[in-house]
């Protein structure tokens, strides 16, 4: 595999994505950077290219798979441009800031061959709020009972994918479903999936009404994302 490629989806991020492409850009192993501008009302793709990354504006909100996709479609074409096989692909969230240094350990295993897809853990996060697990949980069973995989923090957004991991999870699942249904696609595929620990922090949303209507949209996108894989949460067993 030809190193990896970072694609990091992001809306109004103008305060942390700077801190969080520089991070990225210096870890060894990343050859490239693409952030996805998800129709933001900050100065989120000025900062991202005064950091160095190449930017591609969605100019209205699509939602995080949406901006995965763009993504991923303008790193292959780079790639096919510059005559380079697909690299590796690592899904970066934008608030990580200096903390996205510590995704080295994400690559590794994706690099070496022993696992297809890396998933970041993260440890108890200093900033305030946070959700009553209702989302997690859901996200949690589901894929359990799909796949038999018991995910320490299925959401996790942070993650490493060999290029026939993401082709075996593609079409990704809409919005906020992409992470759940991620999982569900590239274990059903026969690839091992691998969750690693990682020094991370990043901005949590809170318990304000801002916060609690993310939970809400968080919600429908990954059980929708479940019962279109065959979950049946209603029914028992
Ligand atoms: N593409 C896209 N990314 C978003 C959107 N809203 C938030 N994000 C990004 O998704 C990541 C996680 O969002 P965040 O608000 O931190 O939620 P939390 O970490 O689940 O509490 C961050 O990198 C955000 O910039 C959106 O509408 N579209
Ligand atoms: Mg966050």
């Amino acid at each position: 595999m030809a190193g990896v490629a970072a694609v990091v989806p992001c809306k109004d991020e103008a305060d942390r994505i700077g801190a969080t492409v520089a991070a990225v850009s210096a870890l060894d192993v990343v050859t490239r950077v693409v952030v996805v501008d998800d129709g933001s009302s900050d100065g989120t793709t000025a900062a991202a290219e005064a950091a160095g990354a190449d930017v591609v504006r969605h100019p209205v909100n699509r939602g995080k798979a949406a901006a995965l996709r763009t993504g991923v479609a303008r790193v292959r074409e780079l790639e096919a441009a510059a005559g380079e096989a697909p690299a590796a692909l690592l899904f970066v969230d934008g608030d990580l800031q200096e903390t996205a240094s510590a995704l080295g350990v994400l690559t590794d295993a994706v690099l070496d061959g022993s696992a297809d897809m890396t998933i970041a853990t993260l440890p108890a996060q200093i900033t305030a709020g946070g959700g009553r697990g209702l989302v997690v949980g859901l996200a949690r069973r589901g894929i359990e009972h799909l796949t038999g995989f018991r995910a320490v923090q299925p959401l996790s957004g942070m993650r490493c994918l060999s290029p026939g991991a993401y082709e075996a999870a593609s079409p990704l699942a809409r919005g906020w479903g992409v992470e759940t249904a991620l999982t569900v696609d590239v274990l059903r595929a026969g690839l091992r999936v691998l969750e690693v620990p990682c020094e991370l922090q990043h901005r949590v949303s809170g318990r304000d009404w801002r916060g609690q209507l993310h939970r809400a949209g968080q919600y429908r996108d990954v059980w929708l994302a479940l019962v279109r894989r065959g979950w049946r949460p209603w029914q028992r067993g």
